[in-house]
């Protein structure tokens, strides 16, 4: 089946009791057992069932299903929060005394995690550009257990190679987590690649509808039980609702991302020759560095653009406040253009060295691009670039 079809079936099927198309909402916190001896083996895992949501919940399990059928692998668990999934996936993996390594250009809720909490926890990360595969290969110790990559990477559109990131990963046993949010598996498909584990957060293109937190990790069975497990004792289930909103989201994934892609190479190609931009960040163009293998490992390029800005941080600024149609807001993936300040906003955890070392300049500006048609979009910019 192609995948635009699996986005549409997948793992569903009609009510097996009413018929129902779309699947119903079990928004309940607690499921009664047939008698004590029933409650007693399906808290031994005896026997499958459900217990109470925050373990597990039907309409939360349909999404996980569904997600690990559309990233070409086995299971899932969902999170309130995409990155309440990537510290499950983390603390799943490495222990205390333990190592991890992550690429240097990440989400900046993510780096903070990483670089805050996880040495409280006795979890060493090196940071370093995964792109640079001699880099991987050096910084990996007896210790590791795991490495983490983001491509496309948030803010910067920085393009990872996944198979060759794989491949260095598989000969040292270490498993690679790709954070698949920006390309969603319609556009890339990281397990097919090699990657071990894949984490969305669900937040942005998978609902598309900005209306909802979310986050899931998907990889092999055995791996994901392992996940479940922690997942259950820390506590940071999502709701049926919000589940079932993504489900509903993820039906028009396809399309949607086809729109996203085709809006976003039009304007970075437009900004490219605007005199007030100084650089256009989009692997759709073949200036990007990482043009050969995101062509290579993606069918598509995204919706998200970042641009220099002529005349740095107070440009950027005078950028921003000019737009009448793009939103100024953090988050991405949705029907609305959302344009932000990475340095300010979302990398604000960065500090002035870490935001140089991966390329987000002062005056380095991000867009989600929305749904809204082209022109209106090129002419919002234009008008708010003729501000500068
Ligand atoms: N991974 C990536 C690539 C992200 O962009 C984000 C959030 C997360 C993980 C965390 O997901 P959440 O917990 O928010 O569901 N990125 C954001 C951004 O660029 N602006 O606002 C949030």
């Amino acid at each position: 089946m192609h995948i635009e079809s699996k986005i549409v079936h997948g793992g569903q099927h009609p009510d097996k009791v009413t018929g129902a198309l779309a699947p119903p909402i079990y928004q309940t916190s607690t499921f009664a057992f047939h008698d004590a001896d029933h409650g007693a083996r399906l808290f031994k895992q005896e026997e499958s069932g459900y217990i109470y949501t925050r373990l597990s919940n039907p309409t939360i399990d349909l999404l996980a299903q569904k997600i690990a059928l559309l990233e070409s692998t086995e299971a899932g668990v969902v999170f309130a929060s995409g990155l309440a999934a990537i510290f499950n996936i983390i603390v799943t993996c490495a222990a205390t005394g333990e190592h991890i390594i992550s690429d240097d250009t990440i989400y900046g809720g993510t780096f903070a995690m990483f670089k805050s909490v996880l040495p409280r926890l006795g979890i060493d990360v090196t940071f370093i550009n995964t792109a640079d595969i001699s880099r991987l290969q050096a910084a990996i110790t007896p210790k590791t257990k795991l490495v983490f990559t983001e491509t496309p990477a948030n803010p910067t559109l920085k393009i990872v190679d996944i198979a060759a990131c794989a491949k260095v990963c598989k000969e040292k046993n270490i498993p690679l987590c790709v954070d698949n949010t920006f390309a969603t598996p319609y556009l890339q498909r990281p397990m097919e690649l090699g990657a071990d584990i894949v984490v969305h957060s669900m937040t942005k293109y998978f609902s598309g509808h900005g209306d909802i937190i979310g986050g899931v990790i998907v990889g092999g069975k055995e791996l994901m039980h392992r996940a479940w497990d922690i997942a259950k004792e820390i506590g940071g289930c999502n709701s049926p609702f919000n589940a079932w909103l993504v489900l509903r989201g993820l039906k028009t994934l396809a399309v949607r991302m086809d729109r996203h892609c085709e809006t976003a190479q039009k304007i970075a190609e437009h900004l490219a020759g605007h005199k007030k931009v100084e650089h256009v960040y989009y692997p759709g163009l073949p200036s990007h560095p990482g043009h050969d293998i995101a062509k290579k490992q993606m069918s598509g390029f995204g919706g998200m653009i970042g641009f220099d800005v002529t005349g740095g941080k107070e440009a950027g600024k005078v950028l921003m406040n000019s737009l009448r149609l793009c939103t100024l807001a953090v988050s991405l993936g949705d029907v609305d253009t959302l344009i932000e300040h990475p340095a300010s906003m979302t990398h604000s955890t960065y500090c002035d060295g870490d935001l140089e070392k991966c390329g987000i300049k002062p005056g380095f500006v991000r867009i989600s691009v929305g749904l809204e048609h082209v022109d209106d979009l090129v002419e919002d910019l234009e008008q708010a670039l003729s501000k500068l």
